[in-house]
């Protein structure tokens, strides 16, 4: 499975919380856009496709959210729910979100510029090409 939890490295004191991303430092790719989501709807799923070049860092600053990830062979679900935790998703990985809290917010670091020409919006087709059908 290509994702993985990346643990952020909180400042904390009296005043509050910060957590600092830096490029080419903590994040395993150059960031060419950010992107946030937020007005999430606990009924709502997003999601639902995979990126043939796409590699992201999606990061819950509020609220939680799940996401289902899937390599075409086996899926996994996890939760995101910690500010301080940012979750990569590499290439060609299909994911769906779902269950998001009230107000959820999402804060999403990309590798690459916005191209609708990169996304796989298909489940059978993701699997073919996963699976090299
Ligand atoms: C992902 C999850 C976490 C743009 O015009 N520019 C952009 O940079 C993006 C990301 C989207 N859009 C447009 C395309 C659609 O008309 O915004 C609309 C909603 O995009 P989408 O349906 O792809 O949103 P999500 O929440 O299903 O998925 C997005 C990302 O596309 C995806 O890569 O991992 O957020």
């Amino acid at each position: 499975m290509n994702y993985k939890l990346i643990k952020m490295n909180i400042h904390g004191d009296e005043r509050g919380k910060l957590v600092s991303i830096e490029g080419g430092q903590n994040i395993p790719f150059e960031i060419k856009r950010v992107y946030y989501i937020f007005d999430t709807l606990p009924n709502q799923e997003r999601g639902k496709h995979a990126h043939k070049e796409l590699e992201q860092i999606i990061i819950a600053i509020d609220g939680a959210c799940q996401f289902v990830l899937d390599d075409g062979q086996k899926r996994e679900e996890i939760w995101l729910n910690r500010p301080d935790v940012g979750l990569y998703i590499g290439k060609n990985m299909w994911r769906e979100m779902r269950n998001f809290s009230y107000g959820c917010k999402l804060m999403v670091l990309a590798s690459t510029h916005y191209d609708e020409n990169e996304y796989i919006r298909n489940y059978e087709e993701f699997k073919k090409q996963k699976n090299n059908v």
